[in-house]
């Protein structure tokens, strides 16, 4: 598809201004609605029906050990799965707020069975995206909620006006890696953190450098939230080496309608998850320990 032809297909779903006055002050906003009830309620039944996604549902070691559960894909695909992080609505609002052209940098389902206690510890996304060779914080994730997410079931935390700190370093935390200790701790008294309390199809748009985690699922109810990143075409990996999956490719948009309409082949069972890189017991190149699921 050419550049012109991607052009001619725009969301019917653009950020008002003031949207994205509230995500450069805070470094996120959440966007009630972004998907309708109907759009998101085939995922939320799929991963109600196979909660391990096939057995390809993989975990990694929280910093109490614990697992925290997590699949992932970078590239289009004719499925639900692969149509979602190249829809207009995603890659126009990625590009409003960024303010130049954009793609799609990865997607995951992070899930959280009923009564597990794996956790996100507190971190920033940019600083192992920085590693991967990323020279700018010209990067963003949008979180949508497949499952009405809470402070019961483990929503995401995130706080405010934490992207302006820059990227701060991370390190080992426990058994995982995170946000610097010392530094998390005057943060948290410093800023305010809010709770990203979402109906299933609301979207959270927060900035690559946005301090956030995530706790134990307390409730009887599953969490899965969708999140798809975004980079600026500019700032495509300087590492080539093992950044392949990262580097920015011609991509074909996916206009708004395509979920509403149905057009795709299922929802998740026949997509094309790349296959995992880390085995079992081992530490991957973000520092997480990979462990078995459930
Ligand atoms: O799903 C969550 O609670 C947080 C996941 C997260 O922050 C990440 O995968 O970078
Ligand atoms: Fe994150």
């Amino acid at each position: 598809m050419s550049q012109a032809e991607n052009d001619a297909i725009t969301t019917e779903f653009p950020l008002s201004p003031a949207q994205i006055a509230d995500f450069k002050r805070d470094g996120f906003v959440i966007v009630p609605g972004f998907f309708s009830k109907e759009e998101i309620a085939p995922l939320h039944e799929a991963c109600k029906a196979d909660p391990t996604i096939g057995g390809r549902l993989r975990a990694v070691a929280d910093s109490l050990g614990n697992p925290q559960e997590i699949i992932g894909w970078e590239d289009y695909a004719e499925t639900y799965l692969g149509k979602v992080p190249f829809m207009a609505r995603m890659i126009d609002n990625a590009a409003a707020i960024l303010g130049q052209p954009v793609y799609h940098w990865h997607a995951k389902l992070s899930m959280k069975r009923p009564h597990s206690p794996g956790r996100w510890d507190w971190h920033q996304d940019f600083p192992y995206w920085y590693d991967e060779g990323c020279l700018w914080p010209d990067m963003l994730t949008v979180t949508i909620a497949v499952d009405p997410c809470d402070e019961a079931n483990g929503c995401m935390k995130l706080v405010k006006g934490s992207h302006k700190l820059g990227r701060v370093d991370h390190m080992k935390v426990g058994e995982a890696v995170g946000f610097d200790p010392v530094r998390l701790e005057l943060v948290l008294q410093q800023l305010e953190t809010v709770p990203m309390i979402m109906a299933a199809g609301d979207a959270c748009f927060f900035h690559g450098n946005t301090l956030h985690a995530s706790g134990g699922n307390d409730s009887e109810r599953p969490r899965t939230l969708l999140h798809a990143s975004y980079n600026t075409i500019v700032n495509t990996p300087f590492i080539k080496e093992g950044q392949e999956h990262h580097a920015y490719k011609p991509y074909r948009k996916v206009p708004d309608s395509a979920i509403r309409l149905g057009d795709y082949t299922d929802v998740l069972a026949s997509h094309p998850f790349p296959l995992r890189k880390v085995k079992l017991g081992d530490v991957g190149h973000y520092g997480y320990r990979s462990l078995k699921v459930g």
